[in-house]
């Protein structure tokens, strides 16, 4: 495949899978977040499941994101989906992959990570406003998260600036605790705004349990506090599609995937991240061009 074939979205007649519309895909396009209802509703105890696994037993990433004084517990972890078998199975056998495919007009899917983020009752932190993209190693027009909560939510749900995806300038990354800076170089990067004080447009959508928000890498998200009487449990899923490269960045990434040993330019290792869907051949290669060049 060419470069310029893969920037070309796949025909989807033929393949597309029921829950996607074509309103799903040109919002996806325009705005760069979709809400996709009951994506992973057969797969809300699973996904249950495995957060408390998660939690239970957290893994060398777990974060808590609270400092001394905040009220509540804003818990995150990543990159599980490898011992939490929950986590596999929802991720190989949900309709993910194949609505991924249609969103970003890609013939492959491939794994990037999980990642769980819990805000318990009476949590006011706010998610700050970022773009994932900054913090991976990975860019391309062909990336899509799923952010799915297990519990319904309103207020707490997530929220996407529309459009943000075609923003000429990256947003500069921070951490979430300190609010430091995520590289030390702040040069390339625009400072973050406040979409509501900045009248942006904010897409957001109250959820029940196994709805998903699909949003580009690109796109400037957060998420208020969780100041409900309930828990505000989600999972996402990060994944790529056939234009997704390697680059480098000015410090270690997030997630880092230490010894990960690609170079700038390269396809994602597929032995590290699968690819979930391959639609160049359905027929005879489903699955089987693990680590092959698109
Ligand atoms: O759950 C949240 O509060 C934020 C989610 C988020 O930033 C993400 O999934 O990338």
């Amino acid at each position: 495949m060419t470069p310029a074939q893969m920037n070309t979205p796949a025909p989807h007649s033929s393949t597309r899978h029921p829950l996607v519309t074509q309103q799903h895909i040109d919002s996806y396009r325009a705005h760069g977040a979709v809400l996709v209802k009951g994506l992973f509703a057969d797969h809300v105890d699973d996904i249950a499941a495995g957060i408390a696994m998660n939690m239970q037993a957290p893994g060398p990433y777990a974060a808590e994101n609270l400092k001394p004084g905040e009220t509540g517990r804003f818990f995150d972890d990543y990159c599980n989906w490898q011992r939490i078998p929950q986590f596999e199975q929802v991720i190989r056998n949900s309709a993910v992959a194949a609505v991924a495919a249609d969103l970003m007009g890609s013939q492959t899917v491939q794994l990037f990570h999980d990642h769980v983020l819990v805000k318990e009752p009476g949590t006011s932190k706010a998610t700050p406003w970022h773009q994932d993209s900054p913090y991976y190693f990975v860019e391309g027009q062909q990336t899509v998260s799923f952010w799915c909560p297990v519990d319904p939510v309103d207020e707490a749900t997530l929220r996407c600036v529309a459009g943000s995806h075609r923003w000429a300038r990256p947003v500069l990354p921070t951490r979430w605790l300190s609010e430091d800076t995520f590289y030390a170089d702040e040069s390339e990067w625009m400072p973050v705004p406040d979409p509501d004080a900045e009248r942006m447009y904010v897409l957001e959508w109250p959820m029940a349990p196994g709805d998903a928000v699909a949003f580009d890498f690109r796109v400037l998200h957060g998420a208020r506090g969780n100041d409900s009487a309930i828990r505000r449990r989600a999972f996402s899923v990060r994944l790529v599609g056939d234009d997704a490269r390697y680059v480098t960045r000015p410090g270690r990434t997030s997630p880092p995937f230490p010894g990960h040993g690609m170079t700038a330019g390269d396809r994602l290792r597929a032995d590290w991240f699968p690819i979930l869907l391959d639609r160049r051949d359905d027929k005879s290669n489903k699955g089987s061009q693990a680590g092959s060049d698109a």
